[in-house]
């Protein structure tokens, strides 16, 4: 009767192990940022590191979306009305993301571990 007990053990030391993994493997949860009326909606977000913003242009004009937050760079560039982009995060952080055309749209991304 010793060998259930040696496979039971076995099973208990690699459970730790796949639920490791598992954790590693996890993709990041996408969130939608829209653009209309000038502005970002919503204008603040908490999200986790490795999640992705796709941001859409719900307006009838043209949007710049960038971030200048250092370490955090990025330049969508003109997105026209209708299009989507989206950018992921990989460290965690507080990014502000603006928008070149328009001065005072802001956006405030929290990004957690
Ligand atoms: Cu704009």
């Amino acid at each position: 009767m010793r060998l259930p007990v040696t496979a039971l053990i076995c099973v208990l030391l690699l459970l730790p192990l796949a639920a490791a993994s598992a954790h590693v493997a996890q993709a990041g949860s996408e969130h939608v940022i829209s653009q209309k009326g000038k502005k970002f909606s919503p204008g603040q977000i908490d999200i986790k590191v490795g999640d992705t913003l796709t941001f859409i242009n719900d307006d009838k004009r043209r949007h710049n979306i960038y971030s200048k937050t250092p370490g955090q760079t990025f330049n969508i560039r003109k997105q026209s009305p209708g299009a989507r982009d989206s950018i992921t995060f990989d460290d965690n952080g507080t990014v502000e993301v603006r928008c070149a055309i328009h001065p005072k749209m802001r956006l405030v991304v929290n990004i957690s571990e």
